[in-house]
Order: structure tokens, then C-alpha cells, then sequence
């Protein structure tokens, strides 16, 4: 399926835009072609710019948890954009969006809002730094934090998807604060709580990895990384951007039951505009300017426009998660899950289907995906090929083996049986 106006979009794109695109994983690089231009976009389906019509599994990578365009979503933006787009002054918007956050996830006693995940995991963790007096921070390999210097070694997502696990640009120094450790590897967090426990202000996770895929933790990991923060009198930080309100309405905190110092949210929390979230622990929070010193601030932060869709989406999620939704959520990614590995067993292909909830990965291997090297390992060409193959049958899968794919409210089942004829025809070519 060629989409001659896209390429001529790309083209002209390119002479301007690095690659192309605002940002990087959306280029394709990883599994050959070119990026989709898309017109518009409605429940669970995209419409490219020559008019294709494509189910959707980016969902925007996480916020669209609704599907595209929900009415109600779109008439409170309208509604609020009638009466201005920013002020740069207290809205009570934002103390509604926060209050249902905070209802949603009691571990946020306070919270900043900002425009993006990054902004407020750079914010989580200088609090975390000013609250402890320490420098140290450990992550954990193929997780993915968003674009602050110091996170960006061996992280996932794009830069996993373009092989440069380790950003250029990041002085030594500053990469020196942070230790990588494998996800799921109970010893190596022992080991370094031992080793540099005083130094240690944070553990950031995504306690369900999705930017390596998605990689669910192993049983007792997130109860131990709890423990060795309070042995260490470290914070333990929940980056939730993705699985906030995506693998339970009170996320993944609520899902495992481990109450984290601090959360960083996003994505959901916009409803598809701009706004990221962090918070928890209120004598954590209380460090904040202008309470106290530590300094992090925005033009847009808790922008009317984007807290009318966020407030809205979230008002939606709250009253349908006591209807069921997010049984149906993941019903629905069950039933994906399925259509893969039915799929995949007429063919004899080896796949894991790693699935938390709603969010899902196919990798073209036969062990499962616990930490980055398996995910490495897994076959990229099969999957380059699966998602070419799936985009020419009309399914927009994500482009990158170390992304999740994300099910929506709006995934009924004539998009999930779209969906199995692609499969079926697509598996048995790879
Ligand atoms: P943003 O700055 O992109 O809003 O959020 C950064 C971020 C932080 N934490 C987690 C767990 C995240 O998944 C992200 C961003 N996710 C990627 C997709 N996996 C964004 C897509 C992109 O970079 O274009």
C-alpha cells in the first residue's frame, strides 16, 4: 500500500525536520518504509493522508486509552478554547484534574503538573535529589525516562529502536550520576544498595516496562526494589507515564500494590494534549518551589486546553472504570493477544506475546522477554517484516520492536477482526 502523499509530505519533511519527524521513533527507521502521514484519526481508527483507513495500536504512544477524537474530549477542548488557550495564571481546571489524580492514586498527596513526561520525571527526581541531599540515581536497562541527560544511557524506546542505547551530547560527568542496572535483577539492586546506598537519592522503573516492549516485572521485584529503597533511605520512583491509568485506573501502583515515594505521570493524564504529572509523598513535594528550593517551573504547565482534555478523559475513565471498562480493556488484549498466537502457531513462528492489561508486545522468540538482552535478541527482521506486512493489510502496529502496542476503549470487535485477517494473512509470509 503505497501512499504516494505521504511520501510526498515525508520528502518535503525531511528537508526541514531531522528525519522528518518531531520525534525520532516515528521515522520508521527501524523497520524499513516510510511514516504514514495521518490526516485524522476516530475511536480506534487512523486515516493516512491519502485517505487509507488503518486500525490503530499506537494510540498516540498511550494517551488515546479512549480512542481518537472521543466527542466528549473534543467539545470540552472547543468549550475551553472559546474562553482563551493559556494564562499564565491558576485555573480551577487544574485543581479538578488534580484532585482526580489524586483520587485515582492515593500515593499523590501533592503534585506539579507540566507539559511532558520528561519535564516531570526531570522534576521527580530533583526533588528527589533535593529531598535526600544525594546525587545518585539508578535506572534500569532498556527503561525509558524521557530525554533529560543523565537518563539517557542505556535507555529504550527510540533510542533502543535506533541501536544508541547512549545518547551523544551527554557530558561524563553528568552520565556519572546515574547506574544502569538489568530490570528484573533482584541481586544487582541488592548488590548496589550495599555497595552505594548512601549515595543513592532514587530508583526510577516503569514497574511494567513498555520501552523495550513490553516487559511485565518478575513476581517480588517491585516489592524488593520497596524495600531496598528504604534500606538505602532512598526514594523509590514509579515512572507511570505509560502505565498510569492504562493497567488499572489506579496504574501499576494500584495493579502490584507497592506505594512508591514518588510518581511521574503523562500520556492518559492529557487526554492527547500536553500535560505530565509528578508527585506522591507530600514531604517529598513540599521541596518544590515555591515551597521550598527546589527550583521547576513552565509556561504551560497546566495549560487550560490541555487540562480540559485531560480533566475530561479522566472523568470518562473514572465513571466507566465502575462499569467495567477496564475488564473489557483487558478482555480486549486478550483477545489480541490470541489473534497473534493463533496466528503465529499455523505458521510454526516462535512468539512471546508479552501483555500487561490493554498494552502488548509480539517478539519472534521462543524464551520470554524479562530483561533488555532478550529483548535485543529477539528476531528485528521477522518483526520489520510483520510490521510492513500489517500496515500493508491496513493495521498500524507500532514501528518499533521496543515499543508496547495499546488497545483502546474503541477496539470493538470489527476492529479486532480486521485485525485477525491481517494476522492471517501476514504470519504465514514472515
Ligand atoms: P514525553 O516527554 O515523551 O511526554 O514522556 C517521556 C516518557 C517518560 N516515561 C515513560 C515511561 C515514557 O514511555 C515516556 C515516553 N514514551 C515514548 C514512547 N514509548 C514517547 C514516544 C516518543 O518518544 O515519540
Amino acid at each position: 500500500m503505497s501512499d504516494r502523499v505521504s511520501a510526498e509530505l515525508f520528502e518535503r519533511a525531511s528537508k526541514l525536520l531531522p528525519g522528518g519527524v518531531n520525534s525520532p521513533v516515528r521515522a520508521f527507521r527501524a523497520v524499513g518504509g516510510q511514516p504514514i502521514f495521518i490526516r485524522e484519526a476516530h475511536g480506534a481508527e487512523l486515516v493516512g493522508a491519502d485517505g487509507s483507513s488503518y486500525v490503530d495500536y499506537v494510540g498516540s504512544w498511550g494517551p488515546m486509552i479512549l480512542g481518537h477524537a472521543h466527542p466528549e474530549v473534543v467539545a470540552a477542548v472547543q468549550e475551553a478554547a472559546s474562553r482563551g488557550s493559556s494564562y499564565g495564571a491558576p485555573t480551577e481546571g487544574e485543581v479538578l484534574l488534580a484532585e482526580a489524580i489524586a483520587r485515582a492514586l492515593p500515593s499523590i498527596e501533592m503534585l506539579r503538573m507540566t507539559s511532558s513526561g520528561t519535564e516531570a520525571v526531570m522534576g521527580a527526581l530533583r526533588a528527589a535529589r533535593g529531598f535526600t541531599g544525594r546525587d545518585l540515581v539508578a535506572k534500569f536497562e532498556g527503561c525509558y525516562h524521557g530525554g533529560a541527560d543523565y537518563l539517557l544511557v542505556k535507555a529504550g524506546s527510540g533510542l533502543a529502536t535506533l541501536g544508541e542505547p547512549d545518547s551523544a551530547g551527554i557530558p561524563a560527568a553528568i552520565a556519572s550520576t546515574t547506574v544502569v542496572l538489568p530490570y528484573n535483577d533482584i541481586e544487582a539492586v541488592e548488590r548496589l544498595v550495599t555497595e552505594r546506598g548512601s549515595e543513592l537519592a532514587a530508583i526510577i522503573v516503569e514497574p511494567v516496562v513498555g520501552n523495550m516492549g513490553c516487559v511485565p516485572p518478575a513476581p517480588g521485584f517491585l516489592e524488593a526494589l520497596r524495600a531496598q529503597c528504604d534500606r538505602a533511605g532512598a526514594l523509590l520512583v514509579f515512572d507511570e507515564v505509560m502505565t498510569g491509568f492504562r493497567v488499572a485506573h489506579g496504574g501499576a501502583q494500584a495493579r502490584f500494590g507497592i506505594r512508591p515515594d514518588l510518581t511521574t505521570l503523562g500520556k492518559i493524564v492529557g487526554g492527547g494534549l500536553p500535560v505530565g504529572v509528578y508527585g506522591g509523598r507530600r514531604d517529598v513535594m513540599q521541596t518544590v518551589s515555591p515551597l521550598g528550593p527546589v527550583y521547576q517551573a513552565g509556561t504551560l504547565s497546566g495549560n487550560p486546553l490541555a487540562v480540559a482534555a485531560g480533566l475530561k478523559t479522566l472523568e470518562l475513565l473514572e465513571a466507566q472504570q465502575e462499569q467495567g471498562l477496564y475488564d473489557r480493556l483487558e478482555a480486549a488484549g486478550a483477545e489480541l493477544q490470541s489473534i497473534f498466537e493463533q496466528a503465529a502457531a499455523r505458521a510454526s513462528l516462535p512468539l512471546q506475546v508479552q501483555r500487561v492489561g490493554s498494552m502488548l508486545t509480539p517478539y519472534f522468540r521462543s524464551e520470554p522477554v524479562t530483561r533488555f538482552e532478550h529483548a535485543a535478541a529477539a528476531d528485528a527482521e521477522r518483526f520489520a517484516r510483520f510490521h510492513r506486512g500489517m500496515l500493508e493489510h491496513g493495521v498500524y502496529w507500532p514501528c518499533s520492536q521496543f515499543e508496547a502496542g495499546f488497545v483502546s476503549a474503541a477496539h470493538d470487535a470489527e476492529m479486532l477482526e480486521r485485525t485477525r485477517g491481517a494476522a492471517d494473512a501476514v504470519f504465514g509470509t514472515l
